[in-house]
């Protein structure tokens, strides 16, 4: 252990003589921690903490609770510890840790003393720690941070469709600098502000504010030094200010100038420039603090006529929103996984970024000022604004702390406060007035936004659901027509019924979105299938709507990223299924079909890339299938197999084709010959041979989807739905039918097959939520043998209510009441032979349980299979069934 801290020493002190001025070193590596509630204990030098975790930051507690099967997670306490050493010449230095975010609350010890502490999870903040050091000596660090749901009715957020993960989630740098400084204690930001506040011609007018501390023991005479430095390190404008600092003074100044020959910041040209600032003795000029921060000369402005106005220019905002969550490892990623993020929406051809629904890591916000993508950055104020002054003045820091840390970065156009707060009730209206307050005093340069839930807009009614729509400068709605109700085809005129409720502002489409498994496809999508078509299908009108309608400011897709949080019931457990991309960052079909829409750079692609297998059940070697291909040119010349097969034209930057695939592997190529660029696609066609003889089931098996018309899964298996065999007369399906729920918002639009919950003991929901309810038999002629049936169970019904009755049932008038005791009892017999006695799989399994079982069975001479399904009590059900050939 020595060595390790004597290296820590040697590397702290080597870095510090380099740079004497300030030094930040990156401080994530080696913490202990411990999950739990524990009293002082952790703060004492001497705590015995060897069997406390090893771990890295960027780190969470809830990076696996979250996605496991039991509904909820920790939230409480937990402790991180870390020693360190500090040099001695350290001693008349100012020495800080800074956060760049601890969730959702923390407290901060040095060598049993309490430092301070931190609320919200999603800002940076800085804790001045020189006082409490032992300099030459070991030093203890000991956080405590929380994120109990009790914390919510102080702070935001107090709810919303995302995981509130505890932790260290963001990076920990230690930082020196001398005790006359740019004063990253003003709401943990840097200190130097810059504004745009005018721009013709390639000039620019701006105003730079600067805040310092003083905490030497004498007073100073120093120069402030501002530069601006283009790309080349040129010096394009500087300034220098002569000031005799007290000691003990906190203090700000500003100034208003003007620079010639900029190059302007836009999304096609996003030229930086660097800020440099220093503090400088006017003794012997030595500089005593230095910082150099990215900006960009540009001006936003808004109109009804214009819209969003860039550097003068109207700009049409599209872009994604996007969650700080990644496959697996909650809200802790890495810089690099931040920054790809960015990447990807960019590759997407978004030119705007919802950075949704709380401030991301600086790495966000930086990525979209290389980029050229424009933001809105927001606090988490989300879906209600509880009674009360702590969660007001709460509020009020956390927007000063985002405006503040943000100020600079010229990506940044747009602050929000609030998310779907349900109702326009007086403490809502309130806490955005103080927020619009806020912003326009902090940082006049910006427009401002709220996000509204488009489908309670009649719990905006009345007057103060007209004050709510005149706050701030863009109203956003959250439209979900053609997921949670209703249907897509009639989004314009949805879109026009909202702007009547904002007729004096812009409003933008800051949400819409539907759920797609990667896993699964359809040719005949339906809401609630999660098929990647369907995502697509819902896409296309919304993208079209009201673009030459310059007060509707833009789209913004809900949601770049799948994300992960507890209990979501989408069709992967835990996951908000809504991204264009999968957690672990697969893009979907939807995906390419937005970048065809917004892309500039040519692209082509056949939908469908991660359904490499097609399994057919045929008499022949050939089997056809509908695909459909995205592009941003007018045409695509198909080509299977090498051999040319059509040329078509794309509509709305898509089209669909039929394709007859052969046996084994086929290569289908799209080229746009104009632009010059194409697309392959492998798909192997496997046939299942099905003819006089039987079915011939492949070595693997086959595994069939019972509860399904339409819908192809590949999970652990991959699954064909039943209706595979629909002209088949080897296999039949009698009685029953297959389940559909009804959702009570909308029973008529919102039906699919299935049920909505997450099931348990596995990640192949989509083939558990779907069932045939009421079978009686499933008879199948093969060839002649051997075989294992694996049967797949999950018991649907949490509430009886949802259960059908039988016409038996209904005739024995066991209504409602008696049925919710009745029990679902089958036989299963194997061509008359019982072979499963009394099954209940509610009692055996629990309810949303997966259950598998095993029979292994024999043809009858002709190669008949019949499996009867024999209600003992109430009725059967099957989910999937997967058949194995055992040989003879
Ligand atoms: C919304 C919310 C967002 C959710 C989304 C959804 O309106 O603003 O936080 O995740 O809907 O997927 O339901």
């Amino acid at each position: 252990m020595r060595t390790l801290f004597l290296n820590i020493l040697l590397t702290l002190a080597l870095a510090v003589s380099a740079f004497a001025q300030q030094e930040k070193v990156n401080f994530n590596a080696d913490w202990l921690f411990h999950k739990g509630s524990l009293k002082d204990a952790p703060l004492k030098h001497d705590f015995d903490d060897s069997k406390w975790e090893k771990v890295h930051l960027p780190h969470t507690y809830n990076d696996q609770d979250i996605i496991d099967d039991p509904i909820g997670y920790y939230r409480g306490e937990a402790w991180y510890r870390k020693k360190f050493e500090v040099p001695t010449d350290w001693r008349h230095k100012k020495v800080s840790l800074n956060f760049e975010g601890v969730a959702i609350k923390c407290e901060i010890y040095v060598n049993d003393h309490y430092v301070g502490e931190h609320l919200g999870g999603y800002t940076s903040f800085y804790k001045d720690i020189e006082g409490l050091l032992n300099f030459g000596e070991e030093n203890q660090l000991a956080i405590k941070t929380d994120n109990s749901e009790n914390l919510q009715f102080t702070a935001p957020p107090v709810g919303g469709d995302f995981s509130m993960f505890g932790g260290i989630h963001r990076n920990v740098f230690l930082v020196t600098k001398n005790k006359l400084y740019f004063d990253h204690n003003f709401y943990g930001a840097s200190g130097v502000f810059f504004q745009n506040t005018g721009l013709k011609n390639n000039k620019a007018q701006f105003k730079i504010s600067t805040h310092y501390r003083q905490e030497l023991p004498f007073d100073r005479q120093v120069l402030f030094r501002h530069q601006i430095l283009d790309k080349n390190q040129k010096v394009i404008w500087k300034t220098s200010v002569d000031k005799l600092t007290h000691s003990g003074d906190i203090s700000h100044w500003e100034i208003d100038s003007k620079a010639n020959n900029i190059q302007t910041w836009s999304v096609e040209k996003p030229n930086l420039y660097t800020l440099k600032s220093q503090i400088i003795d006017a003794k012997d000029n030595k500089v005593i603090d230095e910082i150099e921060q990215k900006i960009g000369f540009r001006t936003v402005s808004i109109s009804q006529q214009k819209g969003v106005l860039l550097n003068d220019e109207p700009i049409k905002l599209q872009g994604v929103a996007r969650h700080q969550q990644y496959h697996h490892q909650g809200s802790a990623l890495t810089d690099d996984q931040h920054q790809k993020d960015m990447l990807i929406a960019k590759d997407l051809g978004s030119n705007f970024v919802r950075i949704s629904h709380y401030p991301h890591s600086p790495e966000i916000y930086k990525a979209c000022d290389s980029l050229g993508m424009v933001s809105w950055s927001e606090i988490p104020c989300v879906n209600w604004v509880p009674f009360g002054q702590p969660f007001l003045d709460n509020s009020r820091t956390m927007m000063r702390e985002m405006i503040y840390q943000n100020y600079n970065h010229p990506s940044v156009i747009i602050w929000g406060y609030h998310n779907e707060i349900w109702q326009a009730h007086e403490e809502a209206v309130l806490h955005a007035k103080a927020m619009e307050q806020i912003s326009k005093q902090t940082d006049p340069s910006r427009l401002t936004a709220m996000a509204f839930q488009g489908t309670f807009l009649k719990n905006y009614k009345g007057k103060l659901g007209e004050e709510i729509f005149n706050v701030s400068d863009i109203n956003g709605f959250n439209v979900y027509q053609g997921w949670y109700q209703d249907t897509y085809k009639t989004i314009d005129a949805y879109m026009d019924s909202l702007k009547s409720y904002s007729p004096n502002k812009c409003i933008m489409l800051s949400e819409f979105g539907a759920g797609a498994d990667p896993r699964i496809w359809s040719a005949k999508p339906s809401i609630h299938d999660f098929s990647n078509r369907y995502q697509v299908d819902f896409l296309k009108p919304y993208l079209a709507t009201h673009q030459e309608s310059p007060w509707m400011v833009g789209y913004s897709i809900w949601i770049l990223n799948d994300f992960e949080r507890d209990s979501r019931k989408d069709a992967v457990p835990n996951v908000n299924n809504k991204g264009l991309i999968s957690t672990d960052r697969q893009p979907k079909d939807a995906y390419y079909f937005v970048q065809a829409n917004w892309s500039k750079k040519p692209m082509v692609y056949i939908e469908g890339a991660p359904m490499d297998t097609v399994v057919a059940v045929t008499e022949g070697n050939t089997f056809t299938v509908k695909l459909h291909v995205y592009g941003n040119g007018d045409k695509v010349k198909l080509r299977h197999n090498k051999e040319s097969i059509s040329e078509l034209v794309l509509k709305q930057r898509e089209v669909e084709f039929d394709i007859d695939l052969q046996k084994g592997w086929n290569k289908i190529e799209a080229i746009d010959v104009q632009n010059n660029c194409g697309y392959e696609r492998k798909i192997f066609l496997k046939t299942v041979k099905s003819n006089t003889q039987g079915i011939e089931i492949p070595t693997e098996g086959l595994a069939i989807n019972i509860g399904q018309t339409d819908r192809y899964f590949k999970g652990n298996e991959r699954w064909l739905p039943a209706s595979a065999f629909a002209d088949d007369h080897n296999f039949e399906i009698l009685g029953g039918e297959i389940y559909h729920q009804a959702y009570k918002g909308n029973p008529a639009l919102r039906v699919r097959e299935g049920i909505f919950d997450n099931i348990f003991n596995s990640d192949d929901d989509p083939m558990y939520q779907t069932f045939r309810w009421g079978v009686e038999a499933l008879n199948m002629k093969l060839k002649t043998g051997k075989y294992k049936l694996t049967f797949y169970w999950a018991y649907p019904f949490k509430d009886q209510k949802n259960r059908p009755l039988s016409q038996a049932e209904i005739a024995w008038g066991e209504q409602d009441g008696k049925v919710a005791t009745s029990e679902d009892i089958f036989n299963l017999r194997i061509n008359g032979s019982l072979e499963i006695s009394k099954l209940n799989i509610k009692k055996e399994a629990g309810v949303l349980k997966a259950l598998e079982k095993e029979v292994i069975c024999q043809t009858d001479k002709n190669g008949y299979i019949g499996i009867q399904f024999e209600a003992v009590h109430g009725q059967a059900f099957l989910n999937g069934i997967k058949i194995t050939p055992m040989g003879k």
